[in-house]
């Protein structure tokens, strides 16, 4: 998986924003060894010296006054220009449609593809090659939704929908995270974007879309029966199930992700058994209770949520 870093672009959006960095960062680079070194040089050249009166005044000189107000300018205006070119590629205007609504939660992401029906958390899948129109929201308050390789950063705003298109030139895995401080648990709000070949997209598509099978016997069967008579169905959503909640992430295909609280942890049986057992302690402050289930019953959820692949 990628590090988070805005030095190594692999996108178009991504890359005309780091060049605009770099030509905008050389022009700042020379103005400042420019002015720094005129006013070195005047302090020493002109420094006052034993025996001199001042030096030649030259206030309300027309041709120096001209010269630093037109050079400015023309830089003011180049920047400009360069910004201008840089916001066409990175950020045109959205399309009528999104690929995919991104809401920000505290604390963590969920995705909905409207032309599909997928509706995922915290591991958003997109055809590598292909730009893609995001919309985000906010569920709460103001996140911010940032993956700096592909694309721009962008706040979600509750009620206030905001648009960013993203891309990716071959298939990756990218870091993203919530850029916007957002209350206690803001460092472990994170996400994937994995890009993929639009063949592996399309059959990660149709497996999002495929209802969670229902276990036939044993522990799991128990958990999913636990899940189902404690308040898990107020917050949580399982495709196949009656539990059609979004307050918390979609569970429909949980085990088929990587991370787990978005990015807290590793999505494995030992931390899903901890998270289960007390997600505040692998989160403090996060938005789901402590059931104090016994030993049995973490056994058996942890067995029925495992099987939501
Ligand atoms: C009051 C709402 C609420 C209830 C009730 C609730 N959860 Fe959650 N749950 C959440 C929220 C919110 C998150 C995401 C927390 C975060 O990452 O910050 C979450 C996360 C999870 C996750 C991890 C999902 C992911 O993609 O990282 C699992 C698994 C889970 N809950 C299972 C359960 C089970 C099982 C129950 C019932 C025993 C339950 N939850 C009850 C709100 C709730
Ligand atoms: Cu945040």
């Amino acid at each position: 998986m990628n590090a988070l870093t805005v030095f190594d672009p692999q996108s178009p959006q991504a890359r005309a924003i780091f060049h605009l960095a770099i030509v905008a960062g050389i022009i700042f680079a020379a103005i400042f060894v420019i002015v720094a070194g005129m006013i070195v040089y005047a302090l020493m050249r002109c420094r006052w010296r034993e025996g001199e009166g001042d030096p030649k005044q030259i206030a309300g000189n027309k041709t120096v006054e001209l010269v630093w107000t037109t050079i400015p300018c023309l830089i003011v205006v180049a920047l400009f220009i360069l910004s201008w070119k840089t916001m066409g590629a990175a950020d045109p205007p959205p399309a009528p449609e999104p690929d995919i609504v991104i809401t920000g939660h505290q604390w963590w992401w969920e995705a909905r593809y409207p032309k599909s029906g997928v509706v995922t958390a915290n591991e958003i899948h997109i055809p590598a090659g292909k730009a893609l129109s995001i919309r985000l929201e906010s569920a709460d308050v103001l996140h911010e939704f940032w993956v700096p390789e592909i694309g721009r950063k962008m706040t979600t705003v509750p009620g206030h929908p905001n648009n960013i298109w993203i891309e990716s030139d071959h298939p990756m895995t990218y870091l993203g995270v919530c850029s916007e401080f957002c209350g206690t648990e803001h460092a472990w709000m994170h996400f994937l974007v994995v890009a993929e070949t639009p063949e592996q997209f399309q059959a990660w598509e149709q497996a999002q879309l495929t209802p969670a099978k229902t276990p036939t016997g044993g522990s799991a069967t128990l958990g999913r029966a636990l899940f189902q008579q404690t308040s898990c169905m107020n917050c949580h959503a399982i495709n196949g199930t009656a539990a059609t909640a979004g307050v918390g992430p979609d569970l429909t295909h949980f085990a088929s992700r990587r991370i787990l609280g978005a990015g807290v942890a590793e999505n494995n049986r030992a931390n899903l058994r901890s998270w289960l057992k007390n997600p505040q302690e692998v989160k403090p402050g996060v938005k789901m209770p402590n059931y104090k289930f016994t030993e049995t019953e973490l056994t058996q959820l942890t067995d029925y949520i495992e099987t939501l692949q």
